[in-house]
């Protein structure tokens, strides 16, 4: 039989196959999804998860890796219950939110996980289960301390230290106030429909909001709105999506500049410093967020995420333009597009988040 179904592999405790995997069901993509390598597929050149194989122009099934442009290319190739915003102002806003969630977010969801131990021990324990529930408890108890330490090691990928830790932790808080407050209005980041963005938010939020202790007691106790809104974002497959659903181009709500401000307030300053230092081929990145200091290793990825924002941004015209300023001037994300400077892009991708 013919099977035509997408492929794609993954992990339960990773937030980026969650978000491809909510994605997929919201977009009614038929899928099959492997929890281990198919020794008769082909591996991706990097090796992340999700991988999700997609057919090349003669058919055979490739490997691709990066949810953010995975989720365009479906866009095109399945063009029913889309979820990137047709309007290129709404879309630009809605590219900045998905970046943010999977940039920004995922820097709170890796701290938490392995910088504290009672989340370091649950997730020590339970990931490794994710590869084969049948093994011994002799090799799980191996994989654990193996995959802890790894995983620990990794923490400066995301920029968590010492020095950074109360930024990442107070900018998770006020992320969930201004979403909470945001969602009291409307079901979704940018209107009564889900767009690419509200699945990177929800694929971090899978694990900071219902996994690792830490953070998903401080959600559940202050937020059980979002602590409900995750649950239901799994699976919005019969969700009837309005054609209007999207805002307008000249989306006004107090709430969303909230969530943009909180955007500006962290994520953009280190955007801008990390794609500075890799240009500079500076071996740190070293400013100020929110008036403390954040230090880490360059991340050339993101360098490159900010080089794509700002490609998006360059192709609109003056009246979007001025429609996205009227969102985001004031609350720091006009930063991001003061300077459009030439960006070096280099070719590595982001790893090490789950
Ligand atoms: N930008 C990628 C990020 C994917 C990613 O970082 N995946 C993590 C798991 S959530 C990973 O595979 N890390 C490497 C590892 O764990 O070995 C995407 O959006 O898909």
């Amino acid at each position: 039989m013919n099977d035509d179904r997408l492929i794609i592999r993954g992990s339960p405790g990773s937030p980026y196959t969650r978000k491809m995997l909510a994605a997929l069901r919201y977009r009614q993509i038929p899928y099959r999804y492997h929890q281990s390598p198919d020794p008769a597929l082909p591996e991706p050149k990097v090796r992340l998860i999700p991988v999700v194989y997609l057919p090349d122009a003669t058919g055979a099934r490739q490997p691709e890796v990066d949810s953010t442009p995975i989720i365009r290319r479906l866009e095109h190739d399945y063009p029913h219950r889309q979820i990137i915003p047709e309007n290129p102002v709404v879309g630009l806003l809605n590219a900045l939110l998905e970046d943010y969630g999977d940039e920004w977010l995922t820097k709170a969801m890796f701290h938490y996980r392995w910088y504290y131990a009672e989340d370091i021990e649950l997730a020590g324990a339970v990931l490794p289960h994710y590869a084969d529930v049948t093994q011994t408890d002799e090799t799980l108890q191996a994989m654990k301390q193996i995959f802890s330490e790894r995983q620990i090691n990794r923490l400066y990928v995301v920029g968590s230290n010492d020095t950074t830790a109360p930024v990442i932790e107070a900018s998770y808080q006020r992320c969930l106030e201004a979403l909470n407050a945001h969602l009291k209005h409307q079901p979704f980041l940018l209107g009564s429909r889900p767009a690419s963005s509200d699945f990177a938010f929800y694929g971090q939020l899978t694990q900071l909001a219902q996994f690792d202790p830490t953070p998903s007691r401080l959600t559940r106790q202050l937020y059980p709105r979002i602590h409900a809104w995750v649950s239901k974002c799994e699976d919005l497959s019969g969700l009837e999506p309005d054609p209007d659903g999207f805002l307008t181009a000249k989306p006004t709500s107090a709430s969303l500049k909230a969530i943009f401000t909180e955007v500006g307030r962290t994520y953009v300053p280190v955007m801008l410093a990390n794609a500075e230092a890799v240009d500079l081929g500076q071996l740190e990145v070293k400013t100020k967020v929110d008036g403390l200091p954040w230090i880490q290793t360059p991340f050339p990825y993101q360098a490159k995420c900010l080089h794509w924002l700002r490609q998006e941004y360059a192709g609109l015209d003056e009246t979007e333009r001025d429609q996205v300023g009227a969102v985001i001037n004031g609350t720091g994300c006009e930063r991001l597009f003061l300077k459009p400077t030439p960006q070096r892009v280099t070719e590595d991708t982001k790893h090490g988040s789950d």
